[in-house]
């Protein structure tokens, strides 16, 4: 009996092309995932780079003031009735629960181009026998300065220092 002439093929069979097809779009796949996520993960970098630039510009904004209001003294905890605008600031706690949107640079300049991010900033005096524990305003001369910056409303940094009157 003569066999077929079937098995001296050449070429794909339709199997095998369909294999070969789905293989490829499995690897294309794979190579659109990684490219997402390479994106991703630059756009992350960029937003926490550019947070932690905002975080510096109020820390460098504050460090020259004082811990307490240099005509007040204690008698207002906040921005004194005269100081209206950042560049009025003149003590820590006038800083404190102040949202800056858009964030402001170190001379109190707004940033519109960076209008979706926002520094948020919290002073609160610390117990100074132990910094973990938060007294009342103006409960001590140690000084805690929260900053967080938030994208849309979500954190992307944050920090603290502290400070001591001098
Ligand atoms: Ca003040
Ligand atoms: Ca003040």
């Amino acid at each position: 009996m003569k066999r077929s002439d079937n098995k001296n093929r050449s070429g794909f069979t339709l199997i095998e092309a369909l294999i070969a097809t789905v293989l490829i779009g499995i690897a294309i796949a794979a190579l659109v995932t990684s490219n997402i996520s390479h994106t991703q993960a630059n756009a992350y970098g960029m937003h926490t780079s550019t947070a932690e630039f905002l975080i510096e510009e109020i820390k460098a904004m504050t460090m020259p003031l004082e811990v307490t209001d240099p005509n007040s003294g204690t008698s207002v905890y906040g921005p004194e009735a005269d100081e209206i605008a950042v560049t009025d600031y003149d003590d820590l706690d006038d800083f404190d629960g102040v949202t800056f949107n858009p964030p402001v640079d170190v001379n109190g300049n707004v940033l519109s181009d960076f209008s979706e991010y926002s520094q948020v900033v919290i002073v609160e005096n610390l117990d100074p026998g132990d910094f973990t524990n938060v007294v009342a305003d103006h409960g001590s001369a140690i000084v805690r300065v929260s900053v967080s910056v938030e994208m849309n409303g979500k954190e992307i940094s944050s920090t603290n220092w502290i400070r001591a009157q001098q």
